[in-house]
């Protein structure tokens, strides 16, 4: 058996000069703005194996290695902080099924979209706390629905202090503030709710175990004017152009809802050129673009201006296109001293580019090369084993 590189190192210290021992000399840097390795954020918990936003998906998460976990977080009537993906609360639970709510169901806009279901923010957290989480995605394991709670944020803040205590090592989270403009309309507004409740665990400093992200602008003002914690300015899109390798805009995700609010006419896009990344560092430490942002992908189009049905499955779509050439996004940012934290990365063929031919070690891995300082993964387990490919890729 060959002697691993570690006890190489080992032995040949003990007869070196010890502060030339580092291994780092020999190691090649990673890529990213801080020179240490990048962040695996388990996106929604474990979103690949168990329901959203549950504290079973986010202990998952962290068994598998996440650094991070990320809880979205909105607002119930009494003003609780929970964890879920939307206010309308009806595809993530099983509301719907309880007659003792039927008569919740409503229509409410958010984001200038009108939406018919329930909301968190008719409900007491006493009531959500009598729901079940439910797998949004079909094509998902739907057999854990109607297991678990609803978690609140504290809920989520103690599991993971108990979590990395157990595990010897820092577990961070990563909350994001939804739909900010909707909670202030419905005098529910989230940020100081936030920042109080952090508070009581201490998390106040730029090094404390918290990132907070938001595809609103106005609310991270908001919060640097309050907090030292670092902020990642989100940055959204609608679709792919896939002849150009664009990203495509249409309301709601054409821009942040309160540049709509405001009569802004600046799409997400704006955010990612160089003045649009500086704007974002008078007040952000790092934007979180939509995958595409940094690597575009296109497809294979005939004559007739047909895209081609690569895998030939009879349909076209996401899975036919390609990764090409990377925009200059993350040395863009980099050169601001912004991070770029980047989603999501997700395990299942039909959400891979065809040229990771269903390696999805190979999407993470291209992106880990172009030195991203994080990603948001439903699959936190085949992120920290790419991780850990690109570790040996640099020789550490
Ligand atoms: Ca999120
Ligand atoms: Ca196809």
């Amino acid at each position: 058996m060959p002697v691993s590189r570690p006890t190489l190192i080992a032995a040949l210290c003990g007869s070196l000069v010890l502060a030339a021992c580092g291994g780092s000399d020999s190691d090649r840097p990673f890529a990213t703005l801080d020179g240490k390795q990048p962040l695996v954020v388990g996106h929604r918990g474990a979103a690949g194996y168990l329901p959203d936003h549950t504290l079973e998906g986010y202990r998952k998460a962290i068994a598998m290695g996440a650094d991070f976990i990320e809880p979205d977080l909105v607002a119930t009537k009494d003003g609780e902080l929970i964890a879920r993906h939307e206010p309308n609360i009806t595809a993530t639970t099983d509301v719907s099924t309880r007659p003792e709510f039927a008569a919740r169901k409503t229509t409410r806009m958010v984001d200038g979209v009108a939406e018919t279901g329930w909301f968190a923010t008719d409900f007491t957290l006493a009531e959500i706390k009598t729901l079940r989480a439910i797998q949004p995605l079909s094509d998902r394991d739907q057999s854990f629905n109607g297991q678990y709670q609803i978690p609140t944020l504290r809920e989520v803040l103690d599991l993971a202090k108990a979590e990395g205590t157990k595990a010897g090592r820092t577990i961070g989270v990563y909350p994001e503030t939804k739909h900010p403009t909707y909670h202030e309309d419905n005098n529910l507004k989230l940020e100081d709710r936030l920042l109080a409740i952090l508070a009581e665990y201490g998390y106040t400093k730029k090094d404390s175990p918290v990132i907070l992200q938001s595809f609103e602008t106005a609310n991270l003002k908001y919060l640097r004017a309050r907090t030292n914690l670092r902020l990642i300015q989100l940055v959204d899109g609608d679709d792919y152009d896939f002849k150009t390798g664009a990203v495509t805009f249409a309301a709601p995700f054409d821009r942040p809802y309160d540049w709509t609010r405001a009569g802004r006419s600046e799409l997400f896009g704006s955010m990612v050129t160089p003045a649009g990344l500086a704007e974002i560092a008078k007040y952000a430490d790092g934007v979180g673009p939509w995958k595409p942002y940094i690597v575009p992908v296109k497809g294979s189009f005939d004559a007739s201006g047909k895209m081609q049905d690569v895998n030939g499955d009879g349909a076209v779509n996401y899975a036919d296109a390609s990764s090409s050439t990377p925009t200059t996004l993350v040395a863009d940012a980099h050169k601001l001293g912004l991070m770029v934290h980047t989603w999501t990365f997700r395990n299942e063929a039909k959400r891979l580019a065809a040229d990771y031919k269903g390696d999805p070690k190979a999407e993470y891995l291209q992106f880990f090369r172009l030195g991203v300082d994080g990603l948001f993964s439903d699959f936190s387990d085949t992120a920290v084993a790419a991780r850990q490919t690109y570790l040996k890729e640099l020789g550490r």
